[in-house]
């Protein structure tokens, strides 16, 4: 995710870091490199400029130029504007207590919109709350029957009317449907287009008008740089979304849509799309996020994840561990032999705090060595060392470390890394999907939202209109050339 971009601040901080003594042009010179990055990365050049105001602001203060670590202040003021260009976030569904909650869905064509239905159909499952999806997209057939598909993956009931050509009608017999069938949240899948068009704006307004969804939100992919996100601005302004979710982010996104949405649409990310499964939607979490990029890891995320890889009687048995504080070595071994699949150890490892480096090693061919190395460190530790890693000390380290046939390093990091994910997993365990969530908002506000810029920082909106191929070849040319220039100036 965002490698580019998180290798571009990471070069900045590394710029300073080596400096004796920092001077106002140090501190330029690492900014150039912020500013390199994030136009690099596909953010709107509007966004870029806020961002780049408010952290040279910060970032040449006295007290940032005179401290002694001055690229670890950068680092902190480039996660705190992160996260305020990024949230704050309202992670909540608004569930109705009475009858159904009607959740609306738009967006470009493939932009993740039919997927997207699957999985918060599933999220919505998790927490025992039951859901109903509307196939109100009639403008191909075969939307309808990929509707059906997810919904019998899903055990989930599906409404859908082929005989009938006005998706307003069909949105009203669904939401008749859900009321009959107790259903709690209608899900309306509507049509995509290829480009922002009028007769979809009205069509979608229609819906929108006699349908009355109680919350609508776009689907936008997060492959795409920041002229998707233009066309995010026409559908607020015809529907007034009440957020956004971002799909797509599993792949090489450069990070352009997502760090340029929440300005040009004036509401913020809900939720993440990070694979093609339907386990694979996040409530999005500035302050993660903003680690994420800045390979500083997502603790919440990660563990979120593991809780989702053990099947559900392994996992009531963990759980009941992790709550009493008895999760060892031990079961972190077995854990991490049902995480051994191709992939799934990197994504983890490039969640948590620090092992951001790792991921690439661990999602080569080198993957399996890496995992054999640290199940064999816990191998060649006794029972008591495995149930109090605390214990290890560098004499032990040592001689785990040859019994595993490891460098000494590999065993710390281990015994490190088990320490900072225990309590936090003592945390998570033993909650619902929902109390996860709210602690996640928590977390959230926290103080990440006292933000005093966040306040009256007024939302500039796209004209909405998609640039034509040439126009968008053009910005590409002066957004390079930029680039090109800002390159030259720091030599
Ligand atoms: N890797 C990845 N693929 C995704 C994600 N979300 C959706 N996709 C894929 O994107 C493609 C399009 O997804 P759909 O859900 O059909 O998109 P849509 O917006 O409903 O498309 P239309 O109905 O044609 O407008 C499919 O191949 C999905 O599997 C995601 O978060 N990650
Ligand atoms: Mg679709």
């Amino acid at each position: 995710m965002f490698e580019s971009l998180s290798d571009g601040l990471q070069s900045a901080f590394k710029s300073l870091s080596g400096k004796g003594k920092l001077t106002e042009s140090n501190m330029r010179e690492g900014l150039d490199i912020v500013q390199t990055a994030m136009l690099e990365a596909d953010v709107s050049y509007q966004v870029v400029q806020d961002f780049m105001a408010h952290v040279s602001e910060r970032a040449l203060g006295k007290r940032v130029l005179l401290s002694l670590r001055p690229h670890e202040e950068l680092v902190s003021i480039v996660h705190s504007e992160l996260i305020s260009i990024l949230g704050p976030v309202d992670p909540s569904l608004h569930l109705k207590k009475e009858g159904p909650t009607i959740i609306m869905l738009c967006g470009l064509q493939g932009s993740g919109k039919t997927t997207t239905c699957g999985k918060l159909a599933q999220l919505l499952k998790e927490e025992n709350i039951k859901p109903l999806l509307v196939a109100a997209d009639l403008q191909r057939p075969a939307a309808i029957d990929q509707l059906h598909v997810i919904g019998k993956q899903l055990g989930v009931p599906v409404y859908s009317d082929k005989e009938n050509k006005n998706p307003v009608k069909v949105c009203q017999a669904g939401v008749e449907k859900a009321k009959a069938e107790d259903a709690r949240v209608v899900i309306l899948d509507t049509a995509g287009r290829l480009a922002i068009d009028k007769e979809l704006m009205a069509e979608l307004q229609r819906i929108d008008k006699r349908v009355g969804p109680d919350q609508v939100y776009l689907v936008v992919d997060g492959m795409t740089g920041q002229d998707a996100v233009n066309s995010a601005g026409a559908f607020n302004e015809a529907l007034e979304l009440d957020g956004v979710v971002m799909t797509k982010l599993d792949g090489d996104a450069r990070g352009g849509a997502l760090l340029s949405v929440k300005h040009v649409t004036g509401v913020p990310i809900k939720f993440i799309g990070t694979g093609e499964h339907f386990d694979a939607l996040e409530p999005f979490r500035p302050e993660g996020m903003a680690g994420r990029i800045l390979q500083m890891g997502d603790m919440v995320a990660a563990a979120r994840e593991a809780h989702r890889i053990v099947d559900e009687k392994e996992r009531e048995e963990l759980e009941a561990k992790m709550a009493s504080g008895d999760f060892t070595l031990d079961d972190f071994k077995s854990m991490m032999e049902k995480v051994a699949k191709p992939g799934l150890m990197g994504k983890m490892m490039g969640l948590m705090p620090g092992m951001g480096q790792f991921k690439d090693v661990l999602e080569s061919d080198e993957a399996a060595g890496g995992i054999r190395q640290t199940i064999g460190a816990i191998n060649s530790m006794t029972m008591a060392e495995r149930k109090n890693p605390k214990e290890i000390d560098a004499q032990r380290r040592t001689r785990i470390a040859k019994g595993a046939g490891v460098q000494t390093p590999v065993v710390s990091q281990l015994i490190k890394q088990f320490e900072v994910m225990k309590p936090l997993m003592q945390g998570m365990a033993g909650k619902g999907a929902g109390d996860r969530m709210k602690m996640m908002q928590q977390l959230q506000s926290s103080g990440a939202m006292n933000d005093p810029n966040m306040q009256g920082m007024k939302m500039k909106k796209g004209s909405g209109k998609r640039l034509s191929p040439s126009e968008r070849a053009k910005q590409k040319r002066e957004r390079e050339k930029l680039v090109r220039k800002m390159k030259r100036n720091r030599k």
